[in-house]
């Protein structure tokens, strides 16, 4: 394992006012995002998608990594070159979504067990021949009456371990997501209790399979109550919660957190994540990798504006100003105006 690469890899991902774009979206999630904003999903349209996002002039600020899924990986960038050598002569460093899914889990009905250990060797290899230097799995955690079962955390747990392990030995910094849902009417304190039970479990598997916790990133959901549940926290209040449970049950030696936005809308994401920061001294960076925080106007837009790109690369470059300011705490409401 060669862990000075993984650090140098891990920390340039959290370097300063930078952060990850989750564009790893399966074409299942894809096609469902662009029939939403009216455009026939097929390769080429989001090959036409996701690289005139990959151009947006001033991306590398605010943006250290951005995650691919195996059909980007492939496909070409706006001036003819490969996506991840585009990504690279822009300052960005290409990353793959290496799980093959959330499948249901044996005798667990409602809840699933995320795949993909198969092959997962020869995969990493052929990612980081093409140019890949970080790789994500993503667990699904549903809480509801029952749930999460022991098993659920349990294998979630041993697979995302085992994922992270494999990862490193081939070269790439694993980014660890075990994502509690919001989807729920649970309160905030229940998603806390369930986010220290994966965290845990996840952590004591890491230790057994001798992952190398410098070279790690983590992807957690915030603290926040379910979609369903009748109150709202406040700002402040997500902020502490979320900062109290990643002090207290992640270990110290991690480089960085990066947050996914999990449902909250673009402005929520960003407040969450600048009041975080206003919190420190942090062990660790917090930063984030958001998908549709960083991108659900963008794809509108986009979609609205196909004859002109500056539309769709304007909208994208304020919410990646926003999240850059996120990091040093110095975003505030009225710069959304
Ligand atoms: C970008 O979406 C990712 C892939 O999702 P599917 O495998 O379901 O297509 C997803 O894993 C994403 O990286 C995380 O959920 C974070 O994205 P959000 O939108 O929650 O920040």
């Amino acid at each position: 394992m060669d862990t000075d690469l993984l650090e140098e890899t891990a920390n340039f991902l959290v370097g300063p006012g930078r952060g990850i774009l989750a564009a790893d979206e399966s074409n299942g999630t894809m096609s469902k995002r662009l029939e939403g904003v009216g455009v026939a999903s097929s390769p080429e349209s989001r090959n036409a998608y996701r690289a005139n996002l990959f151009a947006m002039p001033t991306m590398s600020e605010a943006i250290s990594g951005v995650i691919l899924y195996d059909e980007t990986i492939r496909q070409q960038a706006v001036d003819g070159t490969s996506i991840p050598d585009y990504l690279h002569a822009r300052n960005v460093l290409p990353g793959i979504k290496v799980d093959t899914g959330a499948k249901p889990l044996a005798g667990h009905e409602n809840e699933t067990v995320t795949e993909g250990l198969d092959g997962l060797r020869e995969r990493c290899a052929e990612y980081f021949s093409m140019g890949a230097r970080f790789a994500k799995w993503r667990a699904v955690i549903k809480i509801g009456n029952g749930l999460p079962s022991d098993a659920c955390i349990s294998t979630n747990a041993h697979a995302l371990a085992r994922y992270a392990a494999i990862c490193q030995e081939q070269g790439l910094v694993p980014i660890i997501e075990p994502e509690v849902l919001m989807e729920g009417n649970h309160d905030a304190a229940r998603c806390y209790d369930v986010t220290v039970d994966a965290l845990s479990a996840t952590w004591d598997e890491c230790k057994i399979q001798g992952v190398y916790l410098p070279g790690v990133l983590l992807k957690p959901n915030m603290v926040l109550p379910g979609k369903d549940h009748s109150t709202r926290i406040d700002v402040e209040t997500c902020a502490r919660m979320t900062v109290d449970l990643l002090h207290e049950h992640v270990p110290h030696e991690i480089p960085g957190i990066v947050f996914l936005s999990g449902g909250q809308t673009e402005v929520e994401a960003t407040a969450h994540l600048n009041m975080m920061n206003n919190m420190g001294p942090h062990p660790f960076e917090l930063s984030y990798s958001y998908g549709r925080a960083l991108q659900a106007t963008t794809l509108k837009t986009w979609a609205d504006n196909q004859n002109d790109l500056s539309k769709s690369h304007s909208v994208f470059a304020h919410r990646c100003k926003m999240a850059h300011l996120a990091r040093f705490g110095k975003w505030s409401e009225d710069l959304e105006a």
